[in-house]
């Protein structure tokens, strides 16, 4: 097993991020708590790339649809009228579609991050994926006033500045879509590595 250590994850500047200008603020959060930028990009994904990159299984889609009607729940919305759907996949499937549309409408900053718990990390730098909820001190919480009931009134995504992968798995997955392999530069960092 590898030296948990030198985990990796995977970390996507959105459009918003990128046009609100916060790549040095970004990366300079990650810096801080001592995780490497071990790979890095800036570059104009396609609607395939982008199609492939968040999962097509139907539970993963069903969850986002889920997910928008507990919003729709909580703010007394009807997802029938409003979405013409009250079907979980369906609505995923929607959800899923503004998410791309979005993802492709800006060049997105891509990388690689190394560390120790680097995904639960990332994770916990970024904040949760609503920036209306997520705590002060989070990149989420701090940049971005972005909710699901707006977005969803707006049939679009929630903006919420950065993607990082949720698991190991969904890491290595993202880093080979994105990265292929031997990607990692590898170096020590001082005061971390030596
Ligand atoms: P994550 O980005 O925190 O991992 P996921 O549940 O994987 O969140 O959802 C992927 C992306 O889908 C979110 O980052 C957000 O941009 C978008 N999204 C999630 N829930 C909703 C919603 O209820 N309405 C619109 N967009 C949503
Ligand atoms: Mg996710």
């Amino acid at each position: 097993m590898k030296n948990p250590k030198e985990e990796l994850t995977y970390l996507m500047i959105k459009p918003d991020g990128v046009r609100k200008g916060l790549i040095g603020e970004i990366i300079r959060r990650l810096e801080q708590r001592d995780l490497k930028i071990v790979a890095l990009e800036m570059f104009q994904p396609t609607l395939e790339q982008i199609d492939e990159h968040y999962p097509k299984d139907e539970t993963w889609i069903a969850r986002l649809g889920q997910k928008t009607f507990k919003t729709c729940e909580k703010y007394n919305v009807s997802p029938k009228d409003e979405f013409g759907t009250d079907n979980e996949l369906e609505m995923g499937k929607l959800v899923r579609g503004w998410l791309v549309n979005y993802m492709v409408s800006a060049p997105l900053v891509k990388m690689i991050v190394q560390g120790t718990h680097a995904v639960d990390m990332v994770r916990k730098i970024v904040g949760p994926t609503l920036p209306n909820l997520a705590e002060m001190g989070t990149i989420r919480g701090d940049f971005s006033v972005d909710s699901p009931l707006i977005a969803n009134a707006e049939h679009r995504a929630v903006m919420n500045l950065a993607h990082a992968s949720e698991t190991p798995e969904e890491a290595a997955h993202e880093i080979e879509h994105w990265f292929g392999k031997d990607a990692v530069h590898a170096y020590k960092r001082f005061g971390v590595d030596e």
